[in-house]
């Protein structure tokens, strides 16, 4: 029996299957937007575009990235031993449709026939930071209840926000846009062939649930925007069947009628992908946002403003901060630096000392979300450096502003390593010494993916999540704090961010 989850993120689609039984990964595959569907002119997986502030990609692209990655997965296991699916989506990003039905029996393709649906041709994603006039107006009507209630104050890339904007700038698109989804609901409904729920995890980053009642909040959704309430789709808990697969996907292999599970946000699937939904553990996710996050006990909101709190899909509540400057703005001091990954990762920190002589950078390439900064612009407080310098600096200021900004979560005592840089040995010593604590990664770096797939198991098969955590997310040390850099860390915190707060 396996268990399939998806995971549609800002760059690509991957799939793994898991075999609870045996307690193995059976199968990967995975699809790059840029490389391998280049005809969606998206090399990051969003639309090039003249104003910073504005990341929107095409949805169709999303639903092409699902088909090629099933494809690829049915060449890799036995498809039809498939027992039951789940997913995860980057988070806030949102589909727009008029009145549709779903595709149920085999056609050309999916996105061939979705596109005469949707009523917007593209999907504002998490990236946008267009809409600080709404977030401002909503901040004006709700003040303190809106992170009370959703816990976070309007964001700019929180759909709620998002779907105001629209509203205001096209009121016709919108009077007559009958479903409004997310990324994770929009997938999950093509898998299922009707509209499927969104899970407290992912519907926690809209602006719009109230996590009090766990229901869509009627007077913030009707302020939002007229009858948005009817516009939105089931909310529900993360383990709820949304449906079963239609006989579209018979093509790839899977039997139609296996249940699926509803999709979750990527954050709250890699929570419990890497096992950091057990107490203890923080879990760091370097992919294209870097994020940190962390079980909560007790719905607690952050002072600053910049964190989170999602529903939790093992039960209860998760924090968490996004820094949007992650992969790609490490990629970009690469390319600059005419240097390989190996000597990124690994060469360019044993080349330098920790602390770096005091060189720092604020590596906002693209407007930030911690701290909320619209005027992208990177900024050093050095004028000097050799490029293995210059690689120390944006690493350990990628560490320390993780640190500054998730002090009001608690001190992690562990931090369990995932995504793609989680690879990287330097990264993962600065990380253990900036945080005094120690690192680990699991074996898979795909954990959004790995957290669905044990949603999915969890969900049909009964098997409780801290059994699959057991098998699935064991997790090895990499890296150990040197605590004769402690107090280094904290005198680099304090000009971290005295760097932070003088230049903005
Ligand atoms: C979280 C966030 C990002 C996306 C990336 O709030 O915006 O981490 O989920 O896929």
């Amino acid at each position: 029996m396996l268990y399939l989850g998806i995971d549609s993120s800002t760059q690509g689609v991957k799939c793994l299957a898991i075999e609870p039984a045996t307690g193995k990964i059976v199968g990967e595959s995975a699809v790059n937007f840029g490389r391998d569907l280049p005809q969606y002119d998206s090399p990051n997986g969003y639309l090039p575009s003249e104003d910073p502030l504005l990341r929107h990609a095409n949805p169709l692209m999303w639903l092409d990235g699902l088909e090629l990655a099933l494809k690829r997965l049915s060449a890799e296991i036995p498809m039809a031993e498939v027992e039951g699916i789940s997913g995860s989506g980057q988070q806030h990003g949102s589909v727009y449709l008029i009145a549709h039905s779903w595709p149920i029996l085999p056609g050309t393709s999916l996105a061939n026939y979705m596109e005469g649906y949707l009523s917007r041709d593209t999907s504002p994603i998490w990236m946008d930071h267009s809409t600080s006039d709404e977030c401002h107006e909503l901040e004006r009507m709700f003040g303190k209840q809106m992170v009370l209630r959703t816990g976070s104050p309007a964001i700019e890339r929180f759909t709620g926000p998002q779907i105001r904007r629209f509203q205001k700038m096209q009121p016709c698109t919108y009077a007559v846009t009958e479903t409004i989804h997310l990324v994770s609901s929009f997938l999950c409904s093509a898998l299922i062939g009707k509209d499927a729920p969104i899970d407290y995890g992912d519907g926690a980053g809209m602006n719009l649930l109230d996590l009090q009642t766990m229901q869509w909040a009627p007077d913030i959704a009707e302020a939002t925007a007229p009858e948005l309430l009817t516009k939105l789709p089931a909310i529900v808990p993360s383990n709820t069947i949304a449906g079963h697969l239609t006989p579209y996907f018979e093509r790839f292999g899977l039997r139609p009628g296996i249940p699926v599970v509803t999709w979750s946000g990527d954050n709250p699937s890699s929570l419990i992908g890497t096992g950091a939904f057990l107490p203890g553990v923080t879990g760091i996710s370097l992919g294209t946002s870097d994020t940190i996050f962390t079980p909560m006990s007790q719905f607690r909101t952050d002072p600053e403003g910049c964190g989170h709190i999602f529903g939790n899909p093992a039960g209860g509540f998760m924090s968490l901060l996004c820094f949007t400057n992650g992969s790609l703005a490490r990629e970009h001091v690469r390319d600059e630096l005419g240097v390989d990954w190996h000597y990124f990762d690994e060469t360019a920190c044993e080349e330098t000392v920790p602390g770096n002589d005091g060189r720092l950078m604020l590596p906002w390439f693209s407007a930030e979300n911690t701290p909320a900064v619209h005027q992208p612009g990177v900024r050093r407080n050095y004028t000097e450096a050799t490029p293995a310098q210059e690689i120390r600096a944006i690493l350990e200021s990628q560490a320390l502003a993780m640190r500054l900004h998730s002090s009001w979560m608690g001190k992690p005592r562990v931090i369990r390593l995932t995504g793609g840089a989680s690879r990287a040995k330097g990264f993962r010593q600065i990380l253990a010494d900036v945080f005094q604590a120690d690192v680990e990664t699991i074996s898979v770096t795909n954990s959004a993916g790995l957290g669905a797939a044990m949603r999915a198991a969890a969900t049909v098969e009964n098997i409780p999540l801290v059994e699959l955590a057991n098998a699935f997310c064991g997790a090895e040390r990499v890296a150990v704090p040197n605590p004769q850099f402690a107090a280094l860390y904290e005198e680099s915190l304090q000009k971290y961010q005295a760097l932070e707060t003088s230049e903005r």
